[in-house]
């Protein structure tokens, strides 16, 4: 059976099957290890609701989303998914798809709703995790625990800036995470303290598209906002992750590790050495800037150093020896991957607020040539080449196993679609076929340990400053009924992964 068999006719809009650049092999030529784990990701604030319920405090995402003029498409998440709700029902589609893990987060203030560390904890936030969890161990499925996925406590950002004050921050953080362990961790065995700390900085403090919304234009130094807010991360979790080695890991038997995303950059010009030392500046200025203190316990690239100067923060001695000792207890890399861009070299100087290493992105080549064919988001372009390369880079450098912790697209069209077409999602099956067989590629043909997968998103939710509009489930669901329906991707995943680890 091929498995990856593409139906013509199917809701791919905007691609032409020709513009696929690689077909799909037969899974048989490309399995994948019998005990790699797959499953699904989901964070709290795009899909749980219950905004306000059971004492649950406000995070900067419900006051963003209720912002005039909205920076959200009009929308909130005060509902969303309804999954504080709805969370037995979304534990049987789990295990109806045969996951392994699920990837979910805790909602900070939701279990303290003022977010300090001598604020009162909500006991029914924290039963409502307890449930989650418990509920996932009957059905077999291990939890994935994300601590931070953007939604710190409103009353945190109003006393003290958030991630703008590196000390009061940690100490809160590392207060909330100990909560957390104590909590859960003699059930959750597998922790991630930050999602993406680069859309943290760079999204939420120098374009101001999400919470809490600073940028130039709104007032704020983006020259050295990003940089002070990607500080407080890398010092938060360092100490977070020594909490948990020395506090947890003994008795709990957990591990523990951070979530990267990255794009991978191809240069725009692959014959000139000034194009490929962009592309190599951008994913340093990108990924890099996190994983060489966390993982190497190294001062940030020298690359960044030099252009940057005073705006990016130096480590001291003691923070220094303290990722130095935390360096070796992160378990696995934890990447989030959708797609691959073009680096184009900037002329010298970079403006004064650059953050890209004064590289320009680009979706096409010198040769006027695309990365692949794009999904319902122009941004995300299919490329698993480049996915591949990426795990090559990040494997070279870091040498830890992978997991991928976020992988998907929204289909061409699909916000305009009926349910009928929306579940048929044969673009999301595509792009999810091609990814697997870069990850298989990765194992067998480079040698990289690449341990997991998890797709985003297991169902479609609130998808941040876009609201409602892009969809990236494997489940369908309506914004009025708030009715879930399987989509064909997520069969296919679940028959994919079975054909591939069957070890033929
Ligand atoms: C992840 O973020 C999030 O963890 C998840 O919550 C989210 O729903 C999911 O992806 C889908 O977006 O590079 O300037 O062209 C991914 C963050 C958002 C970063 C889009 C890159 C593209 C704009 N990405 N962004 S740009």
């Amino acid at each position: 059976m091929n498995i990856n068999m593409f139906q013509a006719g199917d809701n791919v809009l905007h691609a032409k099957k020709e513009q696929w650049a690689v077909e799909p092999r037969p899974v048989e030529e490309l399995p994948l290890p019998a005990n790699f784990f797959w499953g699904a990701a989901t964070a709290a604030y795009q899909i749980e609701g219950g905004a306000s319920q059971d004492g649950k405090g406000k995070s900067i995402w419900d006051t963003f989303s209720h912002l005039e003029p909205s920076r959200t498409n009009g929308e909130n998440a005060d509902v969303a998914c309804d999954h504080y709700n709805r969370m037995l029902e979304d534990l049987d589609l789990m295990a109806s798809y045969d996951v392994d893990v699920y990837r979910f987060s805790i909602a900070w203030s939701r279990v303290i709703p003022l977010g300090g560390r001598n604020d009162p904890i909500n006991e029914k936030g924290i039963a409502f995790y307890n449930r989650l969890i418990d509920g996932l161990l009957a059905r077999n499925i291990k939890p994935i625990v994300t601590l931070y996925h953007w939604d710190v406590p409103q009353e945190l950002y109003d006393r003290y800036g958030a991630f703008l004050n590196t000390v009061e921050f940690k100490a809160d953080f590392e207060n909330f995470a100990k909560l957390c362990f104590s909590s859960f961790g003699d059930r959750v065995k597998n922790w991630v303290t930050f999602n993406e700390p680069y859309i943290i900085s760079i999204f939420g403090h120098h374009s101001g598209v999400l919470a809490p919304g600073h940028s130039a234009a709104t007032g704020y130094d983006s020259r050295t906002e990003p940089w002070r807010v990607g500080h407080t991360i890398i010092l938060s979790h360092a100490a977070v992750v020594d909490l948990y080695a020395r506090e947890f890991r003994p008795s709990q038997n957990g591990i523990i590790s951070i979530v990267l995303n990255g794009h991978f950059y191809e240069p725009w010009d692959a014959a000139s050495e000034e194009h490929k030392a962009a592309a190599q500046r951008r994913l340093e200025f990108y990924i890099g800037w996190f994983a060489d203190p966390i993982f190497l316990g190294q001062n940030y690239p020298a690359q960044m150093r030099a252009q940057l100067g005073y705006r990016l923060p130096e480590f001291t001695t003691e923070e220094m020896s303290l990722l130095r000792k935390t360096a070796p207890f992160n378990a696995f890399y934890g990447m989030n991957h959708y797609s691959t861009k073009f680096a184009r070299a900037l002329p010298d100087p970079p403006a004064e607020d650059d953050c890209t290493g004064n590289v320009e992105e680009l979706a096409v080549n010198k040769e006027g040539e695309y990365l692949g064919p794009v999904s319902g988001m122009s941004w995300l372009r299919v490329a698993p080449d480049g996915f591949r390369k990426l795990m090559n880079w990040v494997w070279d450098r870091y040498h830890l196993p992978i997991i991928i912790t976020e992988n998907g697209c929204p289909c061409p069209g699909e916000s305009q679609m009926t349910l009928d077409q929306a579940v048929n999602d044969t673009f999301r099956v595509r792009y999810f076929g091609l990814y697997l067989d870069a990850i298989s590629r990765a194992i067998y043909e480079d040698g990289i340990d690449v341990q997991g997968y998890c797709a985003w998103s297991l169902m479609d939710n609130f998808e941040w400053s876009a609201g409602y509009g892009p969809r990236y489930g494997i489940t369908h669901v309506s914004y009025e009924t708030l009715v879930r329906t399987p989509k064909k991707s997520a069969f296919y995943l679940e028959q994919s992964f079975k054909a591939r680890r069957s070890g033929f």
